[in-house]
């Protein structure tokens, strides 16, 4: 039976969303809000309980020792599940990570239009991590060596992925023993999807070892792999002034909306539109120009190097079309509705597939290609401006919020210590110290099960007043800046005492945004270099600090929580779980759920869980990160102890009568009078 319809406030609680969720029920269109309303979830694949991987089912287990018609139990299905989607994630970041690679060897040969090496530092950098000789040599040169080492490490069969050697040496330690360190990206999925086929491994512990592999083919292999060369072409983000929300769109401009994944069309698109001649064409089009703006990671990839706005987040694509303003959407990979096409026939948008890997029926396709990346790059913005005209009715609402991205672990490091004593020290001694009580990174998707934006800003807004740092990639990262949390000092009145103090001495935002979700990997990074620095233990696992995903939806999404277990983080999705069985109707359906809790965190240090309830989920990661702290030996936090110097001190002390003031300074009185005493 439908669930009841949801009202724009229950569906989103982002007033933009809102507002062009009004103006679809006025036009009569669908969006996913409306869809999900309208599909309830299957409870039975919804709990990981049905398989169809062969022909001989589907076969829906229900019943306490039931199994499929192969004889498979519920764990063997809910494992072979889970490993599937865990591959399926794994093989979409790294499959960017290899197309980025390609373009890194095009680059250093000259055979791509348009492109160039931004950041040799960082080129030499990640170079110098594998032995590849960089002194006396052409960026290109070693561009061409960096590019083969990384395009070899997909099709690699045996030994283990070169990026792996950047984790800290007790994990690597622990990886080897436990027989886990990927051999090939390409090999751990196809042997993923391999062990899964009907009559492979049917011991769901023994798959689920294979799941971690896999992961970590992902995140210290093709991700992170596709990270260092986005920033080795494009620039390593720095903070840069940006803007969020739907009303980024512009009334008298041609509207240009970049969405998907890849950074590498739609750094070409930013650099073509631009130009004189696409200027001036838009101009004779009878518009002021081009306004480039963003949805999803493309979002984050332009909104983090070039500044370039973010209209949205993944549940605002289908509301951009909504406004009526947008000439062309232009889309490479992952995260694209199908609905796009049917709903932008009721406006003039026109929606641009690029990708030779992803089309969509009904679509206008021009495919990108990075040895012409310029040209294509230009021929879309033309098509886009030729649609100025078709434009009808428009609403764009007014709301946007600017933001500060960019914060790369290049940067973070750079911010903390200076040129010359670059250092995450600091960071880690607010947090022996208390004034952070530890770190959270808040990642992930939305999803239209729960309500837009809420559970992100909610949880994020939480862990701020527990002086608790947070860092954020993905659509999750646009949920806060929607919000306001990315930008200074605006976001401060809403963070407890210790954090304050520390954001306020080092002029940093409470939430640091890192990226796109392929930039996952730059935690792992900060994570890495927290523990070389000292202070926190000497491995990751005993960092006071977790990974949120409270709006989860994709595959991908699952691959960076298994890959970051791996690494010996604590992560908790919200909303549900892939694997929770039917703990009422089947007593023995919950081997997994406790495999993936207690048992990989046995062999990992590391746990993945699911929080249907948000206060849990806050409740389960604040309760971590004490148990990270005592274990570590460092104070309980104590919130009352820090928050009376930097500008709150100043902000009391201005308060003060001048006498006041003087006895409060020279320690006459107690530094603890309220002021104004
Ligand atoms: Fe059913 Fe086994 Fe086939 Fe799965 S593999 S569909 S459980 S018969
Ligand atoms: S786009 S994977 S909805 S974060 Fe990276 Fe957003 Fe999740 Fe797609």
């Amino acid at each position: 039976m439908p669930r009841e319809k949801r009202t724009p406030e229950e569906h989103s609680t982002d007033p933009a969303a809102q507002e062009m969720l009004i103006r679809a029920d006025q036009i009569g269109v669908g969006t996913a809000f409306s869809r999900a309303d309208a599909m309830p979830p299957c409870n039975i694949g919804a709990a990981g309980m049905c398989c169809k991987l062969c022909g001989m089912g589907p076969c829906r287990l229900t019943k306490d020792g039931q199994t499929g018609v192969c004889g498979a139990t519920i764990d063997t299905i809910q494992a072979r599940n889970l490993i599937r989607a865990i591959a399926a994630g794994a093989a979409a970041h790294s499959d960017h990570g290899r197309d980025m690679a390609f373009t890194l060897k095009a680059v250093a040969n000259g055979e791509a239009e348009g492109y160039a090496i931004r950041d040799i530092a960082k080129l030499r950098t990640v170079a110098g991590h594998y032995g590849i000789v960089v002194e006396g040599r052409a960026p290109e040169e070693i561009a061409n060596d960096l590019a083969d080492l990384y395009i070899s490490q997909f099709g690699q069969q045996k030994g283990r992925i070169a990026p792996v050697s950047r984790a800290p040496e007790k994990r690597q330690k622990l990886w080897q023993e436990r027989g886990v360190i990927p051999r090939g990206i390409d090999r751990e999925v196809v042997e993923a999807l391999h062990r899964t086929h009907i009559g492979d491994d049917q011991d769901p512990e023994h798959l689920l070892f294979h799941a971690i592999r896999t992961a970590l083919a992902d995140g210290w292999g093709g991700s992170m792999m596709a990270t260092d060369i986005s920033d080795i072409l494009f620039g390593t983000p720095a903070p840069i002034l940006g803007q969020a929300n739907l009303g980024v769109l512009k009334q008298d401009m041609v509207n240009v909306v970049v969405h998907g994944h890849e950074p590498t069309l739609s750094e070409m698109i930013v650099a073509a539109s631009q130009t004189p001649e696409i200027i001036e064409y838009a101009q004779a089009a009878g518009a002021k120009g081009v306004n480039l703006s963003g949805i999803c990671c493309t979002a984050n990839e332009i909104l983090m190097r070039q500044g370039i706005p973010a209209a949205g987040n993944f549940l605002q694509q289908e509301l951009a079309i909504l406004t009526g303003a947008v000439e062309a959407m232009v889309v490479d990979v992952q995260c694209i509705m199908q609905a796009l096409v049917q709903l932008a026939q009721n406006f003039h948008t026109l929606i641009i597939t690029t990708s030779p890997k992803a089309r969509i029926k009904g679509a206008t396709h021009i495919e990108f290609d990075e040895h012409h990346a310029l040209t294509i790059a230009k021929n879309i913005l033309r098509t886009a401006i030729d649609n100025y005209r078709n434009r009808g009715a428009v609403q764009i609402p007014d709301v946007r919020e600017a933001l500060i991205p960019g914060f790369s672990h290049e940067y973070i490091n750079y911010m903390l210590g200076g040129a010359y004593r670059a250092s995450f020290r600091p960071l880690n001694e607010a947090i022996m110290s208390g004034r952070i009580r530890g770190v959270a990174a808040i990642v992930g998707c939305n999803n239209p099960r729960s309500v837009h934006d809420y559970l992100h800003t909610h949880v994020t807004k939480e862990m701020l007043r527990q002086d608790v740092l947070v860092v954020q990639t993905g659509c999750g990262a646009i949920a806060s800046a929607k919000l306001g949390l990315l930008l200074g000092e605006a976001g401060l009145d809403q963070v407890g005492p210790g954090l304050r103090e520390v954001c306020e001495a080092i002029g940093i935002p409470p939430v640091l945004h890192m990226g796109s979700c392929v930039d996952n990997t730059r935690i792992l990074t900060v994570l890495t270099q927290m523990v070389q620095d000292g202070g926190l233990g000497d491995d990751i696992d005993q960092i006071p600090a977790v990974g949120l995903a409270p709006e989860w939806m994709s595959e991908k999404a699952l691959a960076i929580g298994a890959y970051a277990v791996a690494s010996g983080v604590y992560v908790i999705f919200g909303g549900s779980s892939p694997v929770s069985g039917m703990p009422d109707r089947m007593a023995d359906s919950d081997l997994v759920l406790q495999y993936i809790s207690t048992g990989w965190e046995k062999l990992f240090g590391g746990k993945l869980e699911f929080a249907a309830d948000p206060d849990e989920l806050i409740h389960k990661a604040l309760n971590h990160i004490d148990q990270k702290r005592a274990a570590l030996g460092l104070p309980a936090y104590d919130p009352a102890r820090f928050g009376r110097s930097g500008d709150k001190r100043v902000d009391e002390l201005e308060r003060l009568p001048l006498a006041g003031r003087q006895a409060a300074l020279y320690g006459l009185t107690s530094p603890d009078s309220p002021p104004g005493k």
